[in-house]
């Protein structure tokens, strides 16, 4: 006898549960990372949210993007939160009182009519408007979508590598973890140690009253962010060189600069026109590639290292943020065969004890994998290293890293991270970043 239920593919069990939770996040004009923890609109995320969401609507991708886009400050930066003024204060730490972007405007020339942070995240944006303009070219061009974009993306990535320059050598510097995206890595360890904590009872944090405090980062963390933080906002959010306590070229940040510098050359040939010159953004890409290759790769390692600017040393810890480069199309062939080698080696298991690449070195001494950035793997990592395995011909690796993916997103109800070795679910779940990435994934 036919049974009336047909089992469902894994595919399309993604998919069907990704457009669930987008919806279900979507607030009318962007996404929020997920509704009790992450209540407004997140930089990078909202770049890996638009590169899912084109696939259902390209439209509303399209408008992720510029919702960002309307709150940049006039020297270029993106803030890495622009918040919701629905939401109410206490809901979030820091809040808008804490940031006071608004009253920075004269210097930095931060928006007077939306409160954002001061601080950025890493630069996927123009990657992600490429890949959403491509999702529907004629309505693209319709909308004037990259025309309108262009400029403002140029002037994201020109702050980058202009005022955030701060080693030098041509590559993007990050001011504080938030701006790394992977907040508490043991990569910040050392630079962070030289940091005083702001005191621990000057500060509510509202995470812990949503996450679980074994998944969230210390509150001595805390405590070190709230004062860099805070420092910053005193100084005006200016970046002279030499005013920062914290200073790293993170191989991820770069990697994504590089990647949208690409990205800027595609738009720039759809474009079309006299102000775009493709070639221009093709050289800067290959440049900054050869910076990232001298001043960060290690041979010895197989992997792309941080460094820290104020101490001008390469920073030992071996985390996934080191493997990222393997989105670029301009790598020594060894480079990324060495990478591709470091991923299934014993640091980060891929293909034998890890299901997922984790965000930290399996053998390190400051490896959890339960604690967020220090062990845990994460979908938008591991969805950037399957489509840098498919450039550089390694299929078949990202046709299994794809299906474990598929399994892991449905399995843990598109949990914010997961235990790379079991799968199991870690952070919030219906978490926006995972379900977009994974509806990417599942076509
Ligand atoms: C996490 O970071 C925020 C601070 O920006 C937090 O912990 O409150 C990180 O995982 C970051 O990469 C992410 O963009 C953000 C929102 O999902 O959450």
């Amino acid at each position: 006898v036919e049974s009336a239920v047909q089992p469902r593919s894994l595919p399309s069990l993604a998919y069907d549960g990704a457009c669930r939770v987008l919806s279900g996040n979507w607030t009318g004009s962007s996404t929020v990372p997920s509704r009790a923890l992450y209540p407004h609109q997140w930089s990078w995320d909202s770049g890996f949210i638009a590169i899912g969401l084109r696939h259902v609507s390209p439209a509303r991708a399209q408008r992720e993007l510029e919702t960002l886009f309307a709150a940049q400050w006039a020297d270029g930066r993106v803030p890495h939160i622009v918040f919701n003024p629905e939401i109410p204060l206490g809901a979030y730490f820091p809040s808008p009182d804490f940031w006071r972007s608004s009253a920075a405007g004269d210097k930095a020339g931060a928006p007077a009519s939306v409160e954002t942070s001061g601080v950025v995240q890493p630069p996927v944006h123009a990657l992600a408007a490429w890949l959403v303009h491509q999702a529907d070219p004629a309505a693209s061009a319709r909308r004037g979508f990259l025309r309108r974009l262009y400029p403002r993306l140029v002037a994201w990535q020109r702050y980058l590598t202009g005022p955030r320059d701060l080693g030098g050598h041509g590559l993007a510097a990050i001011v504080h973890p938030w701006e790394s995206g992977m907040d508490n890595s043991p990569c910040w360890d050392p630079p962070l140690a030289r940091i005083s904590p702001a005191a621990s009872g000057s500060f509510h944090r509202a995470d812990l009253d949503h996450g679980c405090r074994a998944d969230r980062p210390t509150d001595l963390d805390y405590g070190r962010y709230v004062r860099l933080a805070g420092s910053y906002r005193d100084r005006g959010y200016e970046d002279r060189p030499g005013t920062h306590p914290f200073a790293v070229e993170d191989p991820a940040f770069n990697a994504l600069l590089i990647a949208s510098e690409y990205a800027l050359a595609d738009i720039a040939a759809a474009l079309g026109d006299e102000a775009a010159d493709p070639a221009e953004h093709l050289v800067r890409a290959e440049s900054l590639t050869w910076a990232l290759v001298s001043r960060l790769w290690s041979e010895e390692e197989g992997l792309f290292l941080c460094r820290d600017v104020l101490a001008d040393e390469r920073l030992p810890q071996r985390s996934a943020a080191g493997l990222l480069p393997l989105v670029l199309p301009g790598l020594p062939e060894e480079v990324a065969a060495a990478l591709l080698r470091t991923a299934r080696g014993p640091h980060f298991g891929l293909g034998g004890p890890a299901r997922l690449v984790p965000s930290y070195d399996l053998t390190g001494s400051g490896f959890d994998p339960a604690r967020y950035w220090r062990g845990p793997a994460w979908f938008n990592v591991n969805w950037l290293l399957e489509r840098g395995m498919r450039l550089h011909g390694a299929d078949l690796t990202a046709d299994a890293l794809r299906a474990e993916m598929l399994r892991a997103a449905v399995a843990s109800d598109f949990a914010e991270y997961v235990d790379p070795f079991s799968g199991k679910a870690r952070g919030t779940r219906d978490f926006s970043w995972t379900a977009a990435l994974t509806l990417d994934l599942s076509l």
